[in-house]
């Protein structure tokens, strides 16, 4: 018989309401909600809210990119999420160009071994071939439902526009749901030769060359390539009022488009790259790049109103060290920050503790809207008998003061540094384990497991006239002129 455990004494709090009850636990899931539960070992929540853990669906751990590798790895990565409730989250796969889908997963799955929370993967598709083509089936039949492409990192990760084309029809056709990181690679590429030529070299020039217009273009391509190619899009980082707005009216006219602030787009502003100090301009520098007031507010308005659902971090952490490799020439700097650990906490006190979202929004926006998303609900994002025991017993009076000292991730700064969060996880549990208890990680390498994601058994189509009159095609270009390694 396998253990008992009671969380007497909290308000249940799920993306639709919030009432008074127990909830108790056996063999990971949730057996029973009701009042006055009691046997075996009892959590108590008085005062707290009893939520779905987190799930962060757009990470990247120990992931190799711009000549080097994100610094956390899947141990120090999910022990930063369950430090701050995230009981989940979602990888890339990245295969280099010119390498096989199934090669690369198995090297993710390889790297994801000492995971302590649960995780799965998204696949990107990082150039195009027959073999790619028929790949596609086969990541889906391995628990996969998810492509993302880049439209920049261009010479490196990034697919041109017939490669997106028949990549989201083909998406179409076995049932996946494809991802986009929005941004125009080949404008960003050009402006950032013109402002090195003009001596532009230190982090001030991230931002520059990847201005709102870069990503409200690729945004506003993406969507209408995905309604040609009759297939809902999902676009992560979304970081600006033009990528919001050509998601705002996609959603009008009924297409199924979703947008996924990042917790540091909502809170930090593009200032933070005219810091005096290059180390601390160069530690927030990610793509997109931070933002101003004005986009800001609608990326809140947009969770407010719902046509942005989810927040994420693209957690993609680097070393001052590694940072320093663009000391000379900004484009060097491996673009990425941390968050997974401070993601729920900065939420809840900028979003929950003024106002502009309720704990039930909050929920939605963490955890149980990316559930539906990514098809795996009610497994994950859900309080409810049968749903895994991934949950957060959250104390709204709990606080700290975020610092890189007392963090999980394995990096020496924080770009949350200073920062007072109130509402913190008083228990964090992976499938009834309890892996954070009274502010102590006590979680255990090796429990998270691989979460499967069957493909969406109808595909919510787009609105589009084509869908039914195309087929993706096998090879787009020429085998002999494919971009170079990664
Ligand atoms: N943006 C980042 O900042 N890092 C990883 C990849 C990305 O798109
Ligand atoms: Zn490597
Ligand atoms: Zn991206
Ligand atoms: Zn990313």
């Amino acid at each position: 018989m396998s253990a008992r455990t009671v969380i007497k004494g909290g308000t249940i709090v799920t993306a639709d309401r919030s009432y008074d009850a127990d909830v108790a636990i056996e063999g990971g899931k949730i057996v029973e909600i009701g009042q006055n539960l009691s046997g075996g070992k009892v959590l108590d929540a008085e005062g707290c809210y009893v939520m779905p853990g987190g799930i962060d669906p757009h990470v990247h751990l120990e992931m190799p990119f711009m000549g080097t590798h994100s610094a956390d790895d899947f141990e120090s990565g999910t022990r930063a999420g369950l430090a701050g409730g995230t009981t989940m989250v979602v990888d890339f796969c990245l295969p280099s160009p010119g390498q096989s889908m199934l090669e690369a997963l198995e090297a993710w799955h390889a790297k994801s071994k000492r995971a302590c929370a649960d995780y799965s993967f998204h696949m990107a598709v990082t150039w195009w071939s027959e073999q790619i083509f028929d790949e596609m089936q086969m990541v889906v039949d391995h628990g996969i439902n998810s492509f993302k492409h880049f439209m920049a990192y261009k010479g490196a990760l990034m697919v041109e526009d017939d490669e997106l084309f028949d990549s989201f029809r083909r998406c179409a056709a076995i049932g996946a749901l494809p991802m986009v990181h929005a941004e125009n690679g080949d404008v960003v590429a050009t402006m950032q030769q013109k402002l090195l030529a003009d001596g532009i070299t230190g982090p001030e020039g991230h931002g520059m060359s990847r201005p709102p217009e870069v990503e409200g273009e690729a945004t506003n391509r993406a969507i209408m390539i995905a309604d040609m190619a009759g297939v809902p899009l999902y676009v992560v980082h979304t970081s600006c009022e033009q990528a919001h707005e050509a998601i705002r009216r996609a959603r009008q006219k009924g297409m199924r488009v979703y947008g996924e602030p990042l917790i540091q787009h909502l809170v930090l502003d593009e200032s933070e790259y005219r810091n005096p100090s290059w180390d601390h301009a160069a530690q927030r520098v990610m793509s997109p790049p931070f933002r101003d007031e004005a986009n800001q507010q609608s990326l809140w308005a947009g969770l407010q109103a719902g046509s942005l659902q989810v927040v994420a971090t693209d957690h993609c952490a680097f070393s001052i060290e590694q940072k320093r490799y663009g000391i000379e020439d900004f484009t060097k700097i491996p673009n990425g920050t941390g968050g997974l650990e401070d993601r729920m906490p900065v939420l809840w006190t900028e979003g929950v503790n003024t106002g502009r979202l309720t704990p039930n929004e909050f929920v939605a926006a963490t955890s149980t809207n990316i559930a539906k998303i990514l098809n795996i609900y009610p497994q994950k994002g859900a309080v409810l008998e049968g749903a895994d025991a991934d949950l957060v017993v959250w104390d709204p009076e709990k606080t700290k003061v975020i610092s890189a000292e007392t963090q999980q991730s394995v990096v020496e700064y924080n770009v949350f540094e200073g920062r007072e969060v109130k509402g913190l996880p008083r228990y964090t549990l992976s499938r009834g384990e309890i892996a954070v208890d009274n502010g102590t990680v006590c979680a255990t390498a090796g429990h998270g497991k691989f979460v499967t994601r069957a493909p969406y058994p109808e595909v919510n189509k787009a609105l589009s006239k084509w869908k039914e009159v195309t087929a993706p095609r096998k090879v787009v270009r020429d085998p002999e002129n494919m971009p170079a390694c990664v």
